[in-house]
């Protein structure tokens, strides 16, 4: 079997604009291809990605899971000690903050999170016409997460800015990564400070990290690494899984009617969304040996893009992989990713979503479309922009 060399650059606005259309020609070519514009290979079928995620010790994570390959380049800010590190360190790492990020935890925020995604509802049901995007996906996130990490509260607007940079950063050095880096700037070090111990309010995670790090032995600058990974990666996800949730929601109609006659379905909504359109599309890993894929050898030390969101559309795993179901089994979408890395926030985003749809089914009868989408390119997120929608009272 010779390995397919396409000339498809899935970082270029073409593709990212449209990469649902690209996703079925990368599954098609084969198990794994080689993508000559940035010289590295693919996987975007089910069952490759899934495995690859699964054997993290032949797919790395510490050579960063970005385009750039940190045995080679300095990495943009200093790697993450949970996303960017391998065994046995990312066990220490994931190890505490597991403790901190707990069923536990959550379930002591549910109240509040719950009241404020009622109020929030109220006032949007209450306008008919509001933008899913920046009224609500952004909205709700911002009003509870930032709390809970205990970040201050002047400056926060820059978490997003950040957190768009950060996942552009994964992408190669194209003018989207670019204008993120230059975008983030001022972010970069609103963040940085926001991570410190003096910064964070008393009760929060931010302070939990810190102490559970301190008690790992971790130093005072490790700590706040551990508190960025939250600020990275907990804020850019929800608001774009909540608004392509909306998105979900808002084509499939039925799917609305199903989810009001059967409430108890708004907790599995944002797997199936995810599924449907996932949120963190791709990212990379690093071969640490020579590897052999349906009889494509993969050298050591080359980088991997693995295709989350064509996996998770895949013909070969999925029926009708296009509809957006939420009667269907989403166990096994790679939206989340899979394996040891798999998302440590993934409960914190679950109830977000779940929250945000109690709040709305009781009030919203219908939810419409009345302009088309707007996208907001991002190197490894599908992001939007804007959802404008009009929504019909209960
Ligand atoms: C981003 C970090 C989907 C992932 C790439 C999201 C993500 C996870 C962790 C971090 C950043 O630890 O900084």
């Amino acid at each position: 079997m010779s390995l397919p060399a396409l000339a498809i650059d899935p970082f270029d606005e073409g593709f990212l604009r449209d990469p649902a259309t690209h996703h079925v020609a990368l599954r098609d070519a084969g198990p794994v291809v080689w993508l000559a514009p940035i010289q590295c290979y693919a996987m975007a079928r089910h069952a490759e990605v899934s495995a690859a995620l699964a054997d993290h010790a032949t797919y790395c994570s510490g050579r960063g899971v970005g385009l750039a390959d940190f045995a080679r380049e300095t990495p943009w800010r200093p790697p993450s000690l949970l996303l960017e590190t391998d065994r046995p360190r990312h066990d220490q790492t994931r190890g505490l903050m597991n403790k901190v990020v707990s069923l536990r935890a959550l379930q002591a925020l549910r109240p509040v999170w719950s009241a404020r995604a009622h109020e929030l509802a109220e006032r949007l049901v209450a306008r008919r016409r509001f933008d899913a995007v920046t009224d609500l996906g952004e909205a709700y996130p911002m009003l509870v997460f930032p709390d809970t990490v205990g970040v201050p509260q002047e400056g926060r607007e820059c978490l997003l800015r950040y957190a768009a940079a950060v996942f552009n950063a994964f992408g190669p050095r194209n003018a989207i990564f670019d204008e993120g880096e230059a975008a983030a700037a001022d972010a970069v070090g609103w963040v940085a400070n926001a991570c410190r111990r003096e910064s964070l309010a008393k009760g929060s995670w931010g302070t939990a990290i810190h102490s559970a790090a301190a008690d790992a032995g971790c130093s005072e600058a490790e700590a706040e690494r551990l508190v960025r990974s939250l600020l990275s990666a907990g804020v850019d996800t929800t608001v774009n899984g909540i608004g392509i949730m909306m998105l979900a929601f808002a084509t499939f109609p039925e799917q609305w009617a199903k989810l009001r006659a059967e409430p108890k379905l708004a907790r599995r909504a944002l797997d199936e969304s995810l599924r449907w359109d996932s949120t963190v599309q791709t990212f990379f890993r690093t071969t640490t040996r020579a590897v052999d894929i349906a009889g494509t050898t993969i050298p050591e030390g080359a980088k991997l893009l693995l295709f989350l969101a064509a996996a998770n559309r895949d013909p070969r795993r999925w029926d009708e992989p296009d509809r957006f179901d939420l009667g269907r089994p989403t166990s096994g979408h790679v939206g989340f990713g899979h394996g040891i890395h798999q998302c440590l926030g993934q409960m914190v985003a679950r109830l977000e979503a779940e929250l945000v749809l109690e709040a709305l089914i009781p009030r919203v009868a219908e939810i419409r479309l009345t302009g088309a989408p707007v996208r907001r390119l991002n190197n490894t997120l599908h992001a939007l922009a804007s959802l404008p929608i009009e929504i019909v009272p209960a």
